[in-house]
């Protein structure tokens, strides 16, 4: 169990850890000269089970504060100090708020300094402490006055912190997490980073990742709770020795995490639900800068409130967090926000979406699905995700934001019934049964309004029956419509099964020899004349049968005397894009160098991409101005 300190400047923390645990944490030259406490201390004593508990020595100094929010995160229970001279002061209500905003599970409060008052005034400051911590996480916690320098009161309190056992047993099952609040170097050893485990186990010779900096390292060796082991877990504090051929220790800082590589996804925007502090002065407002801290990472961010406007002191709502840089963070993780000059603490709250998206944050239907991902346990959530997202859930992305590990995931899938397709996502079988349906009716409608038309392409049909399925859920859609026989695939397009083509029997002949040319020639339109040798025709029948088969979708014509078959047309509309992506910009000269096709037929493919709208000219550049999964290539004309 991991302990933290909390309370005012000078309220008699450090000196309780050292009547505790016989260690003084204030280690720095500075800490000693000063007399308080700037950094975080750590100290470890044996519980009366056998096991640890570990203490988290904050500092009071409000400058010091961001290292009071590192020291706090990912504890069991707070140990709140107010010295009885004293009472309660400006950062015991802060590091009060801080605690209840956390969610810290429970926690004791220490009354020190009680040989320096009368019994009157400990009974006054107690009854003014029970009056502070009513309706906090801390309510109705026991208040033992002590005297740390003799040790009067200390055997009482030190029996309930080892009873005290507040952790959410959950958290064992997640990925490994550990937020980092230390590294340093052991000569001989590497390099070693220390900090509270989140969720999950480690073992020696375990594969983890730095993150956000991507970092893959292997762990040599554990230290919990201060002693050797062979492993970790939530609920510690552990020093790892880690090894990686390109590591320093400089690349490891305060705030990173070190992560199972499932949970190393860096984020920049999260929504999550804040609330306001009931003392502060005014709402506060949409895209109001702050200083954002999570896990033992202190970065500034802006909110953007999704409903309402602004948010009034005391009350609570969605919002979406903007980072200036990415960090490490996931469903449930919570956060505090300071204001920008650091001064005082205005809010905290904890992440629904790690990983939300920036366009249409506000909207109606989205802020409806943050709703549901606030749902618990994860099965109901999942289960009210899927009902909502008829174009089905992301499985990647919701395990990752749960931090759910593979086996705990696929038990998760398995009790939720739903169809997995498209290779990660999930659908919930009433809408997997309707995409079925809906796809065979814009089939059967296709047919009725083109009777001529062998078929239509997958992706033209996707775009009928809904954008809302992507597209490799889609493309098994179809194959399993295939299999049981409902509809068929041939030539690039898709009909009903039982649909005959009505191409006029000499067209449907000339087809048959003209399609083979058109696969043969890949990305590249083949010669009218080369067509009509092969088909032992001329070049004017060849050209006057493409032209009706350009109106049924069978082919596209790119060009006057140029015609490519639609799925030639959607590879080489891939291939702009990711040239564009690459270069930040499409040339006639790198679109023909990847694409193998020659300088003309490359600017007809262009100009053509430029008149159905997927690109833009502008001189010898070209912009994508829509992505090529929206684009539809076949333009009927
Ligand atoms: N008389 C008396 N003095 C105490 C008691 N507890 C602490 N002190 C003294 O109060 C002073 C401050 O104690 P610390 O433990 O350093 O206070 P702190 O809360 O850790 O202070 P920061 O870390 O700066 O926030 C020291 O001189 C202690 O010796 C107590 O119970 N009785
Ligand atoms: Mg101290």
């Amino acid at each position: 169990m991991i302990i933290a300190t909390a309370g005012h400047i000078d309220h008699g923390k450090t000196e309780l850890v050292k009547a505790l645990t016989g260690v003084d944490t204030d280690r720095l030259p500075e800490e000693k000269k000063r007399g308080l406490t700037i950094d975080l201390g750590f100290a470890y004593t044996p519980s009366a089970d056998g096991s640890v508990l570990g203490f988290v020595d904050v500092p009071g100094h409000d400058k010091f504060i961001r290292n009071m929010i590192a020291g706090v995160t990912g504890i069991d229970c707070a140990l709140l100090v107010v010295a009885a001279d004293d009472g309660p002061m400006p950062q015991t209500n802060e590091h009060l708020a801080i605690l209840d905003l956390l969610g810290v599970a429970g926690g004791v409060v220490a009354l020190t300094k009680i040989d320096r008052v009368p019994a009157e005034r400990v009974a006054e400051v107690a009854a003014a402490i029970a009056r502070l911590i009513s309706g906090t996480v801390l309510d109705g916690a026991e208040i033992f006055p002590v005297c740390a320098p003799t040790g009067d009161g200390i055997a009482p309190l030190r029996a309930a912190l080892d009873r005290a056992d507040h952790r959410d047993a959950g958290a064992e099952a997640g990925n490994f997490r550990l937020a980092v609040d230390r590294s340093f170097t052991v000569p001989g050893a590497g390099v070693v980073v220390t900090g509270a485990v989140f969720s999950g186990t480690v073992g020696i010779g375990d594969r983890l990742v730095v993150s956000p900096p991507g970092i893959a390292v292997r762990v040599r060796s554990i230290h919990a709770q201060n002693r050797a082991a062979e492993s970790g877990m939530v609920g510690q504090r552990c020093a790892l020795n880690i090894a990686s051929p390109r590591l320093e220790r400089t690349d490891i800082a305060r705030g990173q995490w070190l992560v199972a590589k499932e949970v190393h996804a860096p984020t920049a925007r999260m929504d999550g639900r804040l609330r306001v502090l009931p003392g502060e002065a005014e709402p506060l407002k949409h895209w109001t800068p702050v200083h954002l801290h999570l896990g033992a990472a202190e970065v500034p961010a802006r909110v953007a409130v999704l409903e309402g406007g602004t948010i009034a002191p005391g009350e609570d709502a969605l919002v979406q967090l903007v980072l200036d840089q990415e960090i490490g963070a996931l469903r449930g993780d919570r956060f505090i926000l300071r204001d920008t000059s650091a001064r005082r603490t205005i809010a905290g709250g904890a992440v629904i979406d790690p990983f939300a998206p920036a366009r249409a944050r506000a909207r109606p239907a989205r802020v409806a699905l943050v709703r549901k991902m606030e749902m618990e346990p994860a099965g109901d959530a999942l289960a009210e995700l899927l009902q909502a997202m008829e174009g089905g859930v992301d499985l990647g992305w919701f395990a990752r934001t749960w931090n759910l590990k593979p086996e705990h995931a696929e038990a998760l899938w398995d009790q939720a019934g739903l169809k997995r397709a498209g290779g990660d996502h999930g659908f919930a079988a009433g809408h997997w049964k309707t995409w079925g349906e809906k796809t065979r009716a814009a089939l059967g409608r296709f047919h009725a309004d083109n009777k001529q038309a062998p078929g239509i392409a997958e992706e033209t049909l996707r775009r009928v029956v809904g954008r809302a399925l992507p597209k490799d859920a889609f493309a098994q859609l179809v194959s399993e419509l295939a299999a049981d026989g409902g509809l068929s695939l041939g030539g690039g397009t898709l009909r009903l099964a039982q649909h005959r083509v009505v191409l006029a029997p000499r067209d449907a002949a000339l087809w048959r020899q003209l399609a083979p040319a058109f696969e043969a020639s890949g990305l590249r339109p083949p010669s009218l004349g080369d067509l009509a040798d092969g088909a032992a025709t001329d070049v004017p029948t060849v050209e006057r049968f493409l032209v009706r088969a350009a109106r049924v979708g069978l082919v596209v014509r790119i060009a006057a005397k140029s015609f490519l078959l639609p799925q030639a047309l959607e590879r080489l509309g891939a291939m702009a894009e990711a040239i564009a992506k690459q270069d930040g910009t499409l040339t006639i000269k790198a679109f023909r160098d990847i694409s193998g096709i020659g300088r003309n037929v490359t600017i007809e493919v262009a100009e053509y991409f430029d008149r159905i709208g997927f690109t833009h000219r502008r001189g010898n550049d070209r912009d994508i101005r829509k992505p090529a999964a929206e684009v539809d290539w076949i333009r009927r004309n």
